[in-house]
């Protein structure tokens, strides 16, 4: 065959098979996983593979280009480079027998290297990638095999080489029952696969009953509640909202899939550097008590300007009580905090034991048990540090240790293992790009100094003198402020700047300096038309 030109339909059809097979393999995956191992889903653990491994620069240009939309992104181009590769298997297979077979071995050894290795994987997690391989593999060889049979007839009365009108009637019925078995095989394969795979995954979402869970969780009366002061608000056009409502609320973090934590299963360890080892149940932890904390969060990730921060009011427990109860030994000095899906945090102790700082376990984000994507059921919320080093979403254990001993996610792709948010204030309104009419215009927008406070916000245009802004009244210290300037806009195009000073009398750094390794810095100006 290799001497001869290869036809191209036998390059369309025998791609086709590949396609056919690489179906099967991930369908029959699906079924297995449903069955058996939920979270070994081939292709998601593939997915959380590559989220762990791609570079810091392409992941923060992923985030940048396709904002929320991510993982999606990641998720179509691990299936078209999946499809690709399943359709060159499929011309191998025909081509160089059994090589399309050994290219889905290949795959599912990556496969289930993938699955084994996910956080919570037990050895059940082998068991969908290897089935998948099998049946793939089976279906490739079975669809290829008919293909070869239609194409290459390898039978004395029917010459290969012979033009069409040289066959013999006999040879051209043997050539039609051959091609219509190729195409049957292919279209029960094929839409065997696509009903089954889809079905599983389909049936894996929606059995998954963890939202009506969330649904009928109460949670207890906060013994104390957040007051919203008189003045804390502004009503301005394009201005932010002081609590963020959760549907609005930013949403960073490595999961591909949400974890699915039940409440009634989820438990909380405190062990390392401690008296003892505690372990509590999310009614033990409750139990202790929650009050509400009004908390503003920053992403380390947030561009000047960006809108990866928001308050919200959180209900919640003390992380220091948490800790006494296991008894922190002298020496330790961090503590690695862990979600179900194996990320980890390294967050400083003094933030967690200091009496002054309000570092909780949340359980309830304004208003409600917190929303699933936002660690339901427990996460962690310190005030004054980057969500990365602090904010740990479905968290399910506490290690006591040292910044020596211990790192954490983040800390060998580049980012600081230590990391308090850079105080700064960002313009909402008017904004680049929207144009306003002359006259009267607010310019108003945030600033956040979380621990401190913000003492004052000033505004300068087309690099006038710094006018001194209306700050809010504050919820307290830990949250954001809203602040506003009456501006007599006249037409033309004009600078816009802002700057804040905290309550410690710090002005807010005009260096400029980018998110990695701990944070953006700099002012934030916008260039305003005016009509
Ligand atoms: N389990 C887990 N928790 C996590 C993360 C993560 O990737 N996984 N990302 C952190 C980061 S970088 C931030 S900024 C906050 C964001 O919390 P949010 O998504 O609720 O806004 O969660 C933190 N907690
Ligand atoms: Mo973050």
């Amino acid at each position: 065959m290799s001497s001869t030109r290869m036809p191209l339909r036998a390059w369309l059809w025998s791609a086709l098979s590949g396609l056919i097979g690489g179906a099967s393999f991930l369908a029959a995956a699906e079924l297995v996983a449903l069955a058996v191992a939920r979270q070994a889903s081939p292709v998601l653990a593939v997915g959380s593979f590559i989220v762990d491994v791609v570079p810091q620069p392409l992941k923060e240009f992923a985030i940048a280009t396709f904002g929320e939309y991510d993982k999606i992104v990641l998720l179509i181009g691990i299936g078209v480079a999946v499809a690709v590769a399943a359709a060159i298997s499929g011309v191998l297979q025909y081509v160089r027998p059994p090589l399309g077979v050994v290219a889905f071995a290949i795959a599912g050894i990556l496969a289930t290297a993938a699955t084994v290795t996910r956080a919570g994987a037990t050895v059940l997690s082998a068991l969908p990638p290897v089935v998948g391989t099998l049946v793939g593999s089976i279906v490739l060889m079975l669809v290829v095999n008919r293909l070869r049979r239609w194409l290459s007839p390898r039978r004395k009365d029917a010459p290969d080489t012979a033009g069409a009108e040289a066959k013999t009637g006999a040879a051209q019925d043997v050539a039609a029952l051959d091609r219509r078995g190729f195409f049957r095989i292919s279209a029960i394969a094929g839409a065997s696969a696509v009903v089954v795979g889809v079905g599983a995954r389909a049936l894996s979402a929606a059995t998954s009953s963890l939202g009506a869970i969330r649904e009928e969780l109460t949670l207890p009366a906060p013994r104390t509640t957040v007051t919203v002061p008189e003045g804390a608000e502004f009503d301005i056009d394009g201005l932010s909202p002081l609590i963020t409502p959760n549907a609005d609320f930013y949403r960073v973090d490595t999961a591909l899939t949400v974890p699915s934590v039940d409440p009634s299963t989820w438990r909380l360890v405190i062990d390392g550097m401690v008296d003892e080892r505690v372990e509590l149940t999310f009614d033990d932890l409750i139990g202790m008590g929650v009050d509400e904390y009004a908390v503003t969060l920053t992403c380390v990730s947030n561009e000047v300007g960006g809108g990866l921060v928001g308050n919200a009011v959180w209900l919640g427990v003390p992380i220091r009580d948490v800790l006494a109860r296991a008894g922190v030994h002298d020496g330790a000095d961090m503590v690695l905090s862990r979600s179900v899906d194996g990320y980890t945090a390294s967050t400083p102790l003094a933030s967690l034991t200091d009496d002054g700082l309000d570092a909780i376990f949340a359980v309830g984000m304004n208003g409600e048990p917190l929303p699933v994507e936002h660690g339901f059921p427990v996460r962690m919320v310190v005030p004054g540090l980057y969500g990365y080093v602090s904010a740990t979403k479905w968290v399910t254990e506490l290690k006591v240790t040292t910044f020596a001993e211990d790192e954490a996610y983040w800390t060998p792709r580049g980012y600081s293992a230590e990391a308090p948010i850079k105080f700064s204030s960002r313009i909402d309104t008017p904004r680049t790009g929207t144009p306003v009419s002359a006259g009267t215009v607010p310019i108003a927008g945030m600033a956040w100094a979380q621990t401190v406070g913000i003492e004052r916000v000033e505004v300068s245009i087309d690099d006038g003198d710094w006018q001194q802004a209306t700050v809010s009244t504050p919820i307290n210290d830990d949250t954001w402020v809203q602040w506003y300037l009456e501006w007599e806009a006249e037409p033309g195009t004009h600078y816009v700047a802002v700057r804040a000073v905290n309550a410690d009398g710090e002005l807010q750094t005009e260096e400029r300096a980018p998110i990695a390794p701990n944070g953006s810095s700099g002012w934030q100006r916008v260039l305003v038309t005016v009509q």
